[in-house]
């Protein structure tokens, strides 16, 4: 056990002043303006070389990105050895490593760290680091490796890459020459293990029209270009929004965040009622898809759309394979649409569970199931196989032609489908499969069930931290007698639901409202809206004309 150089520290330190401002490492890491980050990312470093050393010298992962972030924003997010998000106690790690106000009071935290997680600071240190097409990236990664420095850690950086493909990467170095090998540790093994996947599952099926992707103008439009080679005739693309040489269009106008949200197509995406069209976020591990009506109506297929379809082709692969004592579950969040969770559990018959928002959260739940689907609303989210569902999908055989056929599907399925974390293109091949397999229009997907309205409303509050949630974010505890305000109004809306919650990444407060018609639900979101605005003065700056 040794102790840490203080002067390496202090000198590398003097280089990354900390501001006046208080951070902390929320569901998305550290997200916010650029120019604020350079101290933070240091610390993140060291705190990445810490974890590595506690975990034997296990990869640990680092990506700088802001996700939907607008341009000016960067951030910083840990990725540990499985390829998933950083485990929920080291967040407060990285805290107040972020807040300490000089550096005896970094280093006196350093040490405490050392002492009560038993960390042996002779142990090595390796730490694998990708970003996406923000120009501040750059600097940021000076920053991170800086960190490194302070204890000897050993880093790659592997330049520009999707989130996912960070993830993928660093669970691919720690598996290497195990039995659970995940495949090739670069970008090009990625692509060659996701296309041979879904060369498989849609071999001798008649191609679909081309998808058209808005890439959001980040880093999933060069990414998915360098794809295409490996997809070949398999699938065909048309990619829109991919200029990436003007920083400040990045997620402008476009992206999976701002077709969500409202509820429209990108701008620069021209789409005709015989359309699919599918949408990345900045960092390509969200995807969203639309299509035009017959008479011109905008049609979402986000994310829950997208874990009903896989929830569905799933149960009907493990059916057809003989082998359905595999069980599957989807996890949702509350802000999934309820005629959804109504499907699932009505329709299909799976379990459902709700957890709070967070893929951490998500991912978590998910490893209970033998198949865990899950999805956030938004389009983030993946699907999981137990080690022992993998061993089961291995080694059966089948006893019929059409057994067999199911079977090689469903391990073609795990394949293509990256488990690390949400993945946007991992999710646009699955989504691929299914509507090729099914050679169905995005219409039909749509048939599965009707979405109720719903809305979602920002207010802006003085102190968001006042607000304190229980039963998977459904319900406010704190401020005493909100939630029984909020109640009194949803009982007047036929089939009304809305709650409310502090955001994790924006200094706001959400407010989720659904109900029968498209009228009623906008009321019952400006009428929660106001609530919360108005409820012990709690609002900050002009109250929002809409609210009611
Ligand atoms: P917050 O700001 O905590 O609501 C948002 C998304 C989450 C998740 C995170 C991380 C909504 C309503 N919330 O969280 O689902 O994706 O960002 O990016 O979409
Ligand atoms: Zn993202």
């Amino acid at each position: 056990m040794a102790s840490i150089n203080v002067e390496n520290l202090s000198a590398l330190s003097a280089k990354h002043p900390k501001p006046a401002n208080t951070f902390t490492y929320g569901t998305a890491g550290f997200r916010m303006k650029a120019d604020l980050l350079d101290s933070v990312i240091f610390r993140t470093g060291i705190l990445a070389a810490l974890r590595s050393k506690k975990l034997d010298g296990k990869v640990i992962g680092c990506m700088i990105t802001a996700s939907h972030n607008p341009a000016a924003d960067n951030g910083v997010k840990l990725v540990d050895p499985m390829g998933e998000m950083l485990e929920g106690s080291w967040e407060a790690h990285a805290t107040a490593l972020s807040n300490a106000q000089s550096d005896e009071q970094m280093v006196d935290y350093i040490h405490s760290m050392v002492s009560s997680l038993k960390i042996d600071l002779t142990k090595p240190a390796n730490v694998i680091i990708g970003r996406d097409t923000r120009p501040s990236g750059v600097d940021l990664v000076n920053a991170f490796v800086d960190g490194l420095k302070v204890l000897d850690a050993k880093s790659t950086d592997y330049g520009i890459l999707t989130t996912p493909q960070l993830h993928y990467i660093t669970r691919c170095l720690n598996t290497a020459g195990t039995p659970e090998a995940y495949g090739e540790p670069s970008a090009e093994g990625y692509y060659k293990k996701l296309a041979a996947a879904f060369k498989t599952l849609v071999d001798g099926k008649t191609r679909l029209s081309p998808l058209i992707l808005d890439c959001a103008n980040g880093v999933g439009a060069p990414k998915f270009q360098e794809f295409l080679p490996y997809l070949g005739d398999s699938l065909s693309v048309k990619i829109v929004n991919d200029d990436i040489d003007n920083p400040s269009k990045l997620n402008l106008n476009s992206g999976a965040d701002y077709v969500k949200t409202g509820q429209r197509a990108p701008v620069g995406l021209k789409m005709t009622p015989q359309d699919r069209c599918a949408s990345f976020d900045g960092d390509a591990d969200r995807i969203v898809y639309y299509y035009q009506d017959e008479d011109s109506t905008f049609k979402l297929l986000d994310g829950d759309k997208i874990a009903g379809l896989a929830a569905m082709f799933i149960i009907d692969l493990v059916k057809a394979a003989g082998i359905d004592s595999i069980k599957v579950g989807v996890v949702q969040t509350a802000y999934a649409n309820g005629a959804s969770t109504q499907y699932l559990r009505n329709t299909l018959n799976v379990p459902v569970s709700c957890v709070p928002t967070g893929v951490k959260h998500l991912h978590h739940e998910a490893l209970k199931y033998d198949v865990g689907v899950y999805f956030e609303a938004n389009g983030h989210g993946t699907v999981v196989f137990s080690p022992s569902a993998l061993k089961t999908i291995y080694s059966a055989e089948g006893s019929s032609p059409a057994q067999a056929v199911a079977i090689r599907s469903l391990r073609a399925l795990s394949e293509v489908i990256n488990q690390t974390v949400g993945d946007a293109f991992s999710d646009l091949l699955l989504v691929e499969t299914i509507l090729t397999q099914r050679q169905w229009t995005p219409k039909v997907w749509d048939q599965a069930y009707t979405d109720l309205p719903n809305r979602l409303v920002k207010v802006v509050v003085q102190d968001r931290s006042i607000f304190k949630t229980v039963d998977a974010e459904r319900k406010l505890v704190e401020p005493v007698g909100l939630q029984d305000a909020i109640d009194a109004i949803v009982l007047k809306f036929r089939d009304g639901r809305s709650f409310v919650r502090p955001s994790g990444t924006e200094d706001v407060v959400r407010v989720y409202a659904e109900a029968a018609t498209r009228s009623e639900t906008d009321e019952l979101a400006h009428r929660i809206g106001g609530l919360v605005f108005d409820f012990n003065s709690q609002g900050s700056g002009p109250r929002p004309r809409e609210f009611i």
